[in-house]
């Protein structure tokens, strides 16, 4: 059956919206027809966060600022753990580079592989969506769209919808008795841009997850003074340096004051509070009959697959999960929903997707509270979608490996699990050590990065 004439709207260019456009392009080359594909996306070019953005709150057209990617992140994760299958590193730049690489490089990887592809044009930039419906009746979608630039609105029919906006952009935002007088700075990691703003100053962050042990370690590593960690759940567990203290969930703060006080009765004075208390999945673009409504979790609701969108298996998903696996997980997807979409893999019946549904989320519910376990089981995830596509295959458990050996380093020492190399499981090299340790490296350019490692 032909799909030339049939219409895809992807929504977002980021790593997920990317590997959605390459997915396409790679049946392309190897000689299928492909439908007509359109990608929105409401930056200025493709990226999504990796696309680093300095404003907060509203953006230069008053719409809410998707980026939470600060000046000086580095990958947090080895690169060898979200290489593409498709695209290695080495094959991007020419020769090996070290494995936890600043920002610019892996914006500079994500985009070198659709550059490539020559798709730039399936891509309409500065161009956000803003309502999308579907109609029972006629079986497509009714998306309108807006120019940035021209505030023109576009009304379009699709017969499919990828929604590939992410879903760390919407900040969760706690509010604990005594913000409202507290006399320092209380913002959340959505807006936090800079770690030079906190050098000499003491700083609590509530949360314990990627952006909290990030955060701190980004501030000491710029000079804070101090860093209180607050946890709700449990402590992060890390070996953190001697001016970091870790107490229990914050309960209140003296009126007017910078005075905190903390669940097991201590208190401390704090110029700041950074709310690293993780994000929501938002989509007021879409009706709500065809949003995702999901907690941060590794199998979401109401997805077959963690893809398709139970309620309406046109309306597909990419990359809504909890994040061990990032990028070749995001490509898995990506080949899946591409192979509904082309007729290649039949769409089940409902009753079949609700029964899989639940099968894994009792496998999801079973799973022990250890890292290990939680990885294993994305692990498992993106094999059995792999497996199901031509995406090439890649050693998996190896990756399972290397975030194993990641965890360890980091246990072993908080500051420096960076400067660890790592072996890339696409071609086998073994990346070179950085030439600065990660604590006194404070140029964050590709060319500093990958200097001296060329041959
Ligand atoms: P995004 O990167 O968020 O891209 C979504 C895109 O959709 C954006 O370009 C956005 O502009 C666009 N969009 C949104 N709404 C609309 C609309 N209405 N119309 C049109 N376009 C729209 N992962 C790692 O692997 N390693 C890391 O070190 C790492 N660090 C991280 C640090 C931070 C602070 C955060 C927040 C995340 C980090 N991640 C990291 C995880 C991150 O989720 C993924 O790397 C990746 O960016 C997810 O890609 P995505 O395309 O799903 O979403
Ligand atoms: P996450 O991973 O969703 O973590 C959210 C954290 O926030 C987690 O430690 C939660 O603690 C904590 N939290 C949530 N609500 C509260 C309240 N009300 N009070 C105290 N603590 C709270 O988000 P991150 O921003 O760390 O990471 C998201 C992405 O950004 C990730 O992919 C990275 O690569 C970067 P809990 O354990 O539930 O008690």
């Amino acid at each position: 059956m032909s799909t030339a004439k049939k219409r895809v709207a992807i929504i977002g260019a980021g790593p997920s919206g990317t590997s959605c456009l390459r997915a396409f392009k790679s049946a392309e080359e190897k000689g299928a027809e492909i439908p007509e594909i359109v990608c929105f996306e409401k930056q200025a070019d493709w990226g999504g966060l990796w696309n680093y953005n300095w404003r907060t709150g509203l953006d230069e057209n008053g719409n809410a600022v998707h980026g939470s990617m600060y000046r000086h992140l580095w990958s947090n994760g080895p690169k060898e753990c979200l290489e593409f299958a498709d695209y290695t590193f080495e094959e991007h730049f020419g020769f090996p580079i070290p494995s936890f690489p600043p920002r610019e490089v892996l914006q500079d990887y994500i985009t070198g592989r659709v550059n490539k592809s020559g798709i730039k044009h399936w891509v309409r930039c500065n161009t956000a969506v803003v309502t999308t419906t579907y109609d029972d009746a006629t079986g497509v979608f009714t998306l309108t769209s807006k120019d940035n630039k021209t505030k023109e609105e576009k009304t379009e029919v699709f017969d499919y919808v990828i929604c590939c906006t992410g879903h760390f952009s919407t900040p969760n935002v706690p509010s604990f008795p005594g913000m409202e007088s507290f006399c320092g700075r209380i913002m959340h990691a959505h807006d936090f841009r800079a770690a030079e703003e906190f050098k000499d100053k003491d700083i609590l962050v509530i949360g314990t997850s990627y952006s909290a042990e990030d955060i701190a370690s980004q501030c000491y590593k710029y000079g804070v003074k101090s860093v209180t960690c607050s946890y709700r759940t449990a402590p992060m567990g890390f070996h953190w340096p001697d001016n970091f203290k870790t107490v229990p969930l914050l309960t209140k703060i003296d009126p007017n004051s910078k005075t905190c006080h903390f669940k097991d009765g201590t208190s401390a004075e704090v110029d700041a509070i950074i709310l690293c208390t993780g994000y929501q999945h938002y989509f007021p673009f879409l009706d709500p009959s065809l949003q995702l409504k999901t907690a941060n979790r590794l199998h979401c609701d109401s997805l077959h697959e963690g893809v398709v969108f139970i309620d309406n298996p046109k309306m597909m998903y990419i990359g809504m999960q909890d994040q061990w696996f990032t990028f070749n997980m995001f490509d898995a997807q990506a080949w899946y929903a591409r192979d509904m979409i082309l007729g290649r893999i039949a769409v089940p019946s409902k009753a079949t997707m609700d029964a899989d549904w639940q099968k894994w989320r009792a496998a999801e519910e079973a799973v022990e509270a250890t890292d290990e376990a939680n990885i294993r089981y994305q692990a498992d995830y993106t094999e059995r979608l792999q497996k199901l596509t031509d995406y090439p295959t890649f050693d998996i458990e190896g990756v399972v490996q290397a975030f194993l050996e990641w965890e360890h380093n980091k246990h072993e020492n908080i500051m420096t699990f960076r400067d660890k190399p790592h072996k890339s499981l696409m071609t086998g090299t073994l990346a070179p050590v950085h030439h600065t340790p990660w604590l006194t490296a404070f140029d964050d350019s590709i060319e500093s990065y990958v200097a001296g490692n060329k041959k």
